[in-house]
């Protein structure tokens, strides 16, 4: 990284993190990054850019400082229109986050997810045994992809038609969160037709009864929540729940296909599958970046940065920031992945993170029962998004016990 060092010591960088050189291969970037120091101006956009553990944690957790409420992406909200109305959670500081907050953690909470486990991880099992028997195949379009588009979509109780429009949409909003470049240019093209599908779908009378989407509503009727908020937490689910954990499960796939000894160690001790993908979610952090907006002049590791710039918080750097991690580069079973930023930290930590790490678990563990052997059986090819970390294909082939 082209670094110099200004007067009031602040190191800055003219590289554009969300080149797609960037993007195919984050690593060496990342390093350069926490290597300069705690906090580095990125000149080409004017932010504030954070790559070390300790650093980002502290950003995370300080939401009084470090605000939401301006949009986590470059976009600044208090100068820019936001593209959508903004997310009642992602894009809300409390004491307006809260309340929508509360309703969503309890709907997807442990408690009230113990009810799918037993139809997920039959739909696991019966969607692993018709993928592996073909011995070749794609891991990223028919597991990754394929098992939270079977599974999410029922949960919340969204129609079948039109489903096919749940990835692309959630492939423009996390682009949109980076700059207007050639990513966020391809999906300009359909995003009012996305949107509007997306938008249908949170109505009320769209949705079936026992679902997510109908949890959202029952709670719009006790007073949690307005009706008026109410479709805008069923969108958030429909943001958020699907894109994130194709490229959380593609994530865990690609670690266990590079790595056979840890695959060995999953079918000895399957328990292990909730760490599993947690240590992938470390490793490969497939939401990679968000942005805080300083509600004030901040002071941190020296450097000053002024009141309602954007901060750039780079959560995939964190979680392989060796100040933090024995050994971050490696994907190790034996590691307490706990504690790592792929789900970001503070009150607005992923609220769907059970739901994830209950698909996760459903898959890995059919897969364990039934693959002795899995690798890569042809080129690996990136998708280049300007939030995830995600694959376009992952040929692997296996060997069945
Ligand atoms: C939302 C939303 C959208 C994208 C991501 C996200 C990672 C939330 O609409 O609330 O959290």
């Amino acid at each position: 990284m082209a670094v110099s060092t200004l007067a009031q010591d602040l190191p800055t960088s003219d590289v554009d993190p969300f080149s797609h050189e960037v993007l195919e291969n984050p690593i060496a970037f990342q390093v350069a990054l926490r290597d300069v120091g705690p906090v580095v101006h990125l000149t080409r956009y004017d932010v504030y850019a954070m790559g070390r553990y300790e650093d980002v944690h502290a950003a995370l957790i300080n939401w009084q400082a470090f605000q939401s409420g301006a949009g986590v992406g470059l976009s600044n909200f208090r100068y820019e229109e936001p593209w959508r109305p903004p997310s009642l959670l992602l894009e809300a500081d409390p004491p307006r986050h809260d309340a929508p907050r509360a309703v969503l953690s309890k709907i997807l909470g442990p408690r009230a997810l113990r009810k799918l486990r037993t139809a997920w991880f039959s739909d696991a099992e019966e969607l692993v045994e018709d993928v592996v028997r073909e011995r070749q195949f794609d891991a990223a379009e028919r597991l990754a992809m394929a098992f939270p588009l079977r599974v999410f979509p029922d949960a919340v109780g969204i129609p079948r038609e039109g489903r096919e429009n749940l990835l692309p949409y959630g492939d423009h909003l996390f682009n949109a969160f980076g700059p207007p470049n050639d990513l966020v240019e391809k999906g300009n093209r359909r995003v009012a037709d996305l949107s509007a599908w997306v938008n249908a779908q949170c109505a009320r009378d769209v949705l079936a009864d026992h679902g997510f989407g109908a949890q959202i509503w029952a709670a719009a009727d006790r007073g949690d929540i307005t009706p008026e908020q109410a479709p805008l937490v069923v969108r958030s689910l429909l943001s958020a729940g699907v894109d994130t954990t194709v490229h959380g499960l593609a994530a865990v796939l690609y670690a266990f296909a590079t790595h056979p000894e840890q695959w060995q160690r999953l079918r000895e001790e399957p328990y292990l599958a909730r760490v599993a993908f947690d240590e992938a979610v470390r490793w490969e952090s497939p939401v990679q970046t968000f942005f805080r907006t300083a509600t004030t002049d901040i002071e941190v590791g020296g450097a000053a940065i002024p009141d309602g710039k954007k901060i750039l918080m780079f959560l995939g750097s964190a979680n392989r920031d060796p100040r933090k991690w024995t050994d971050p580069d490696a994907f190790d079973l034996a590691r307490d992945p706990s504690g790592h930023v792929g789900f970001g930290m503070g009150l607005h930590q992923c609220v769907g993170q059970h739901v994830a790490r209950l698909e996760a678990e459903a898959l890995l563990t059919a897969l364990a029962r039934r693959v002795k052997r899995i690798e890569i059986a042809g080129p690996a090819r990136r998708h280049h998004n300007n939030t995830l970390r995600a694959w376009e294909s992952l040929p692997v082939q296996v060997e069945l016990t």
